[in-house]
Parts: structure tokens; sequence; C-alpha cells
């Protein structure tokens, strides 16, 4: 995949973190970094049981590999040059074989599989199917575990109850709005006649709550890609497999586009700074983070003053964050994230200052959430959530800038 721009910016990582004069922490911050570019996205897929996980996992990456009704423990799929099994067992041991092992003597006592598999999706996307029982219990620890492992999740589902709603009041805000609902089986619903209806109910009940809400006839999509060689076009998009499989990819590729942010704002202090004072440094990256693009020059944007005011107060704590952030060592990686943190909640409460004239109420609403995440990050701590809330406060920025320009 030469040429892409996630390889041309790591590309640009490996460099300045070849520089020996890189600060010792810094070195953490964008090998992490880099690490991340790297790295395919992970996609977890949740869910009761039998609602429907392992089939959508076999049309996400377009093989049947688990038969229907198969029954097996959680199973991680990644990328590799062959096809390869490694079993966990109860006793914690650890057991890989060529090929795909799906059933026999070798599964006893599995506790997780690891799948390796040459498949082009898996540049992308790695997927982890967490399987658990119908407990309380056994799927808040699911849902913990997907949350922890993906940075997107999949919920498996032909209804949402009662029940699956307070389960995914344990899920982190933050992590929701990387949350799909894929409603299975739609041609089940669809031929009890409550499809549009269920549809219709859930997208409103729970627009707070996942990013998308897409209906899935999942076994029809796989009959649609067959063996790979002649897809039925008409008929996977008439299942819901082709809208389900690009909304979880246009996602991916909005969170690559937010790390190469991210790694942008390390290279326009590490690319510069190597050789040079902090002091330097510091100026370079106030003057760039103040610089601020298109909103200082066009003219003919709506004028929204609490926005204004919130990207100039950010622009102003960029500067400072910027230098803060690489040179970070583990207690600093702290004050980083409470900076970050304080940031956020300043910026949320001046675009929603009554004075001026407040920001919409989905802007607001972006900020509280962006303030929820800053909070869950905080307790995180460290290099991987500093990165994170880097991040986010450059995808701030953007809706600020993209409010602006209405
Ligand atoms: N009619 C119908 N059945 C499905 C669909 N997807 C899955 N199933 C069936 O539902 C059962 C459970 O599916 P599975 O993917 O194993 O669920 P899991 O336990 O969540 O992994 C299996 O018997 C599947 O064949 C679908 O789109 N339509
Ligand atoms: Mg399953």
């Amino acid at each position: 995949m030469a040429g892409n721009p996630a390889d041309a910016v790591r590309a640009r990582l490996e460099r300045a973190l070849s520089e020996p004069s890189l600060p010792a922490n810094a070195r953490d911050y964008g090998a992490n970094l880099a690490r991340r570019l790297g790295a395919p996205v992970r996609v977890a897929i949740l869910g009761l049981p039998r609602s429907g996980k392992s089939q959508l996992l076999n049309m996400l990456v377009g093989r049947r590999m688990f038969a229907e009704g198969s029954r097996l423990p959680s199973v991680e799929i990644t990328a590799g040059a062959t096809w390869r099994t490694t079993v966990t067992r109860a006793d914690g041991t650890t057991h890989t074989f060529d090929g795909l092992v799906l059933e026999g003597p070798e599964l006893a006592r599995a506790r997780m599989l690891a799948l390796e598999a040459p498949l082009n999706i898996l540049d992308r996307i790695s997927l982890l199917e967490v399987v658990a029982d119908a407990s309380v219990e056994s799927q808040r620890r699911a849902l913990q575990l997907g949350a922890r492992r993906a940075e997107i999740l999949v919920w498996c589902t032909q209804e949402f109850s009662e029940f699956e709603r307070l389960l995914w009041r344990s899920v982190p805000g933050g992590m929701k709005d990387h949350a799909f609902l894929a409603l299975t089986k739609a041609d089940e619903l669809q031929s009890a006649g409550v499809l549009s209806q269920q549809l219709a109910s859930l997208t409103v009940a729970l627009a707070e709550e996942f990013c998308a809400i897409l209906p899935v006839a999942t076994l029809r999509a796989l009959a649609a890609l067959g063996d790979g060689s002649a897809v039925d076009e008409a008929a996977f998009a008439a299942s819901g497999g082709r809208a389900l499989r690009a909304a979880v990819l246009k996602h991916v590729e909005q969170g690559r586009r937010a790390d190469i942010d991210n790694a942008l704002l390390f290279l326009r202090r590490y690319e510069k700074a190597t050789g040079g004072s902090d002091a330097a440094a510091a100026a370079t990256t106030a003057r760039e983070a103040g610089r601020g693009g298109p909103q200082a020059s066009s003219g003919a944007r709506k004028r929204c003053a609490a926005v204004e005011k919130a990207l100039d107060h950010l622009r102003e704590r960029a500067a400072l964050l910027a230098q803060l952030a690489p040179d970070a060592g583990r207690d600093r990686y702290a004050q980083f994230l409470s900076s970050c943190a304080e940031t956020t909640e300043r910026l949320g409460e001046m675009i929603a200052a009554p004075a001026d004239a407040p920001a919409s109420a989905a802007l607001q609403e972006l900020m509280a959430e962006a303030s929820e995440m800053m909070l869950l990050l905080q307790v995180e701590k460290g290099a991987g959530p500093a990165a994170d809330a880097a991040t986010l406060l450059l995808q701030v920025r953007r809706e600020l800038e993209d409010a602006l320009e209405g």
C-alpha cells in the first residue's frame, strides 16, 4: 500500500524516531503513534448468544469460516501470510496449527481462538467476536473487553431489548461514537413484517447510543458474496451487507485521518525541533497553532461569536499542549491529559455561553461528549491516552471550524 497518506506519515515518523537527539519520552510517544498508524483498526463484534455475530464476521471478511450454528469461543482474526489457528486453552497454554481449525480435538477446552488469514480486508481491520453467555455479568465483561481491545464496536441484535439497553449503559460515552448497531437477521424481521417499524423506532430511541443502526440479512449477504469470484452486487446491496461494511470501513478511514492529524502534530514539533532548542520548537509550534488555517482568512462565513472565541482559545491552548505532550514523562502525561480535559471543558462552556449566540445543540452535545471522553482518557493515563487526547482536540478543532463554515 505504498503511497497512502498513513504510510507516508509513518515513514516520516520513523525518520524522526531515528534521530538520536529525540528526547526519550518523545520517542515512546512517537513510537506509539507509529504503531497505531501501522496497525489495522480493531473491530469487536458483540451481542447476546445466537444474535448473529459469527455470521456477520463471515460477511465482513467475505469468507464462510464459521458454519451456521457453530459454537466456538471468542475468536480474533488478523492478517497473516497463510491461514493459521492459535488455540488458547483453559489452562492458559497456546497451540498453533496450520490452516483453519474450527473443529476437532485441537479445540478441546479452547477458551479463545486467534486466526491469521491472508485476506485483503485484514490490512485495514482486524476482527474480534466476543462470546459470552446471556448473563448480565458475562455480557458486561464482554463489553468491557470489547471496549478495551477494539476501536470500533458492532452490537448484533434483532430488537435491542430493555436488557440490552441496560447493558449498553456500561459502555463509555466516547466509545458509543464508534459503535454500530447491526440489526441482524433482517430477513426474519422482514418476513415478520416488523423490519421498518423496528428500524424506525430504534433509530429514534438510540440516536445517542450508536453512530449508525443498520439492518442486515447476513445469510443473504453471504449468499450474494458467494466464493468471492462473482459477487451478486445487487443482492449484496439489498441484503444491507454492503451498507454495513461500507459504514464500518468509512469509520475506519475517519479514525485513520485523526491518527494522521495526531502524527502531524508530533512531526510539527519534532521534525523541526531535532537539533534545535526546546524553546525554538515551542515557538514554532505556537506560531503554527496560532496561524489557524482557513478560519483567519475566509470572509464569507456565518458569524458565530461563541465558536470563534472557542477557536481562539483552542489555538492558544494548542501551542502550550503541543509543547507539553511529546516531552511528557509518566507524570507529565497526567498533566498533559488534565490540560486537555480542562481545555475541552472550557471550550464546552464557551460555545454554550448565553451572552454570545451559543452554538448549535449538536455542537454542544459533541463538546459534552469530548469532555466525557477526556475524563476517561485521564483515568487511563499514559502515552496512548495522551495521543488520543491530542487527536480528540484536533477533531474538536475540526468540528468547530466546520461549524463556522456552516
Ligand atoms: N435467517 C437468518 N438467520 C441468521 C442470520 N444470521 C445468522 N443467522 C442464524 O442465527 C444463528 C446464530 O448465528 P451466529 O452467527 O452463530 O450467532 P452468534 O452466536 O452470535 O455468533 C445461526 O443458526 C445462523 O444461521 C440471518 O441474517 N438470517
Ligand atoms: Mg458465534
